[in-house]
């Protein structure tokens, strides 16, 4: 293609004359279609500026979502997975009263049936201990004893209630007095573990 070179030439070469007229007037005399072609290159042009600000300026913003859908979150989960001191939706536990502490962990991805649910599993801990479930998986959980929704016992021992994602909630060793403790997870059933109290 030597047509941009030869156009920019001639175009200089007229410029340089001082007669920015006669240029218009000689493309447009001698080459038409040449000319057509510029003013679509330059209608092209200017529509591609015109879009990219136009596209620029509706970008949503983030945390805005206008969607019929929208609802907002209910405020006491949010304020329990923030709670550093095991969350409002168990009974409040000291911490600092407890020299021996425990910490179980609800491994991420354990809503999936199959996945390992709590670790270690089996836990230990001395009857003096501070047994404290950390939900390291992105949906609530629970820690319920007992075998199974089914159980009589359900929950009679001990339950913390619906720990969310990053919380953790606490109870007592001595709560759940000794021996071997079946417990399970209220939201998935199928997540079961076992805390030996020695
Ligand atoms: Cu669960």
């Amino acid at each position: 293609m030597k047509l941009p070179s030869f156009w920019l030439n001639k175009i200089i070469k007229e410029i340089n004359r001082g007669d920015l007229i006669q240029v218009v007037v000689n493309m447009a005399t001698d080459n038409t279609d040449k000319i057509a072609f510029c003013l679509l290159m330059g209608m092209a042009l200017i529509t591609g500026i015109i879009a990219y600000y136009l596209f620029t300026a509706a970008i949503p913003k983030a945390g805005i979502v206008d969607s019929i859908y929208r609802q907002e979150l209910p405020p006491a989960p949010v304020a329990t997975a923030t709670d550093a001191a095991g969350g409002s939706s168990s009974e409040a536990v000291d911490e600092s009263a407890f020299a021996n502490k425990v910490e179980v962990k609800i491994l991420k991805g354990s809503s999936t049936q199959g996945n390992p649910a709590y670790g270690p599993d089996p836990a230990s801990a001395p009857s003096d201990a501070l047994v404290t479930w950390v939900n390291d998986d992105t949906v609530p959980h629970t820690a319920t004893s007992g075998t199974g929704p089914e159980d009589q016992e359900s929950a009679k021992l001990f339950d913390t209630s619906i720990i969310m994602p990053a919380a953790k909630a606490s109870v007592p060793a001595e709560k759940m007095g000794p021996g071997e403790h079946d417990y399970y997870c209220t939201v998935h059933p199928f997540m079961k573990g076992k805390i030996t109290i020695t």
